[in-house]
């Protein structure tokens, strides 16, 4: 494999940080389940609009391929080489009294979590029947879910375009086609061991062998933060005495974008601030200062509707789930202070 050529206005982390010299000590290197360098760094090659650019295959691609990985993650997270992740699902240490009691602007709340499947490749370097396999061993954990987290798990082989095109417009499934997934290896064999679970109410879900193989989900209308965070952190440690999540006291939990590492965690609203979006300058001062990413309303790589936006977490390493919820929570009541203030 040649260096890569990056046009000049190729901006993502990987034409920053993958030098000639990074290249050259790290291009013949191989993973156990044979994971290349030229595999990590596809989907950043072919699509030169990445932010990041670079997916790990397996937990031994973040260690062989350190030169690169590190300088990523020590760029998006703040976190070193030598830092330990701490983990605290701890509802009862979150400071988060709903921001909008009245219902003005959040008009919903979610948080999220990746999970991959303990020695197991990543979906960007697993077959197809380890797939298959994760797939039968999550839907049996999920069958055994009691109570508010009781549902059913919808395959998405076999399901009719319209119901699959409902659930990703209300924003409860993730979308088909992805072009950075695509070109990390994430989609193949689409739609075979992909689904997704939930529970009556969809209040409760879960996303089967999407970019990571379980992203466990608890959402709601409305601005109750804690209430979503509870119902998450008893959804994960059900699910995990059944499932064995892969960890690291390094890098938490292990998933294939190394945005995702630590915590794993994306807290969001959907919040309308129509003010104070016409003062893009302002509304990214509050953002920057609370660790928040600004998305739209269907997800990442997706536009603004309306004058909402989904505010999240930027932070998931080297933070905990508490801290993580805690900057979304301490930050959004900051952009409904700015909001109310603008006439
Ligand atoms: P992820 O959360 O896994 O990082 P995306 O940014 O692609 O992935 O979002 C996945 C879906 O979740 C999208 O349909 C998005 O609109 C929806 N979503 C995210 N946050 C919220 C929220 N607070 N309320 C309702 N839907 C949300
Ligand atoms: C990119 O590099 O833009 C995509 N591979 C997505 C990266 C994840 N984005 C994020 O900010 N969490």
């Amino acid at each position: 494999m040649q260096y890569p050529i990056f046009p000049k206005e190729c901006s993502s982390m990987l034409c920053k940080y993958l030098t000639p010299e990074v290249f050259d000590r790290l291009k013949d290197l191989k993973t156990a389940n044979g994971f290349t360098l030229e595999q990590a760094i596809n989907s950043g090659v072919q699509n030169i609009d990445s932010g990041i650019g670079v997916y790990a295959g397996d937990e031994e691609s973040y260690e062989l391929f350190a030169p690169l990985f590190d300088t990523i993650i020590e760029a998006y997270h703040g976190f070193g080489k030598e830092d330990k992740h701490q983990s605290n699902l701890n509802p009862n240490d979150l400071n988060a009294p709903n921001p909008d009691p009245e219902g003005n602007y959040i008009v919903s709340t979610r948080i999220r979590v990746g999970r991959n499947v303990d020695n197991m490749p990543l979906g960007t370097a697993i077959s197809k029947e380890q797939r298959d396999q994760v797939e039968s061993s999550v839907v049996e954990g999920l069958s055994r879910l009691k109570g508010e987290l009781s549902g059913r798990y919808y395959p998405l082989l076999g399901m009719d375009k319209e119901a699959q095109d409902a659930l990703i417009k209300d924003h409860f499934l993730f979308k088909e086609g992805d072009r950075f997934l695509d070109t990390a290896g994430l989609n193949r064999d689409w739609p075979a061991g992909r689904g997704i679970y939930h529970n009556n109410d969809k209040t409760f879900l879960v996303w089967v062998n999407e970019e990571d193989q379980l992203r466990i989900i608890s959402m709601q209308k409305g601005g109750d933060i804690k209430e979503v965070f509870t119902r998450l952190v008893n959804a994960i440690k059900r699910i995990e005495t059944r499932v064995p999540f892969s960890y690291n006291d390094h890098l938490g939990y292990i998933t294939s974008c190394p945005t995702n590492l630590g915590t794993a965690m994306r807290a969001s609203v959907h919040i309308a601030v129509p003010k104070l979006a016409k003062d893009m300058e302002s509304f990214k001062a509050i953002t920057d200062k609370y660790h928040l990413q600004i998305r739209g309303i269907h997800g990442e790589h997706s536009e603004s509707e309306g004058g909402i936006y989904d505010i999240s977490n930027r932070r998931r390493l080297g933070i905990t789930e508490v801290e993580a919820v805690q900057d979304m929570a301490d930050g959004v009541t900051a952009l409904i202070a700015a909001e109310k203030a603008l006439v």
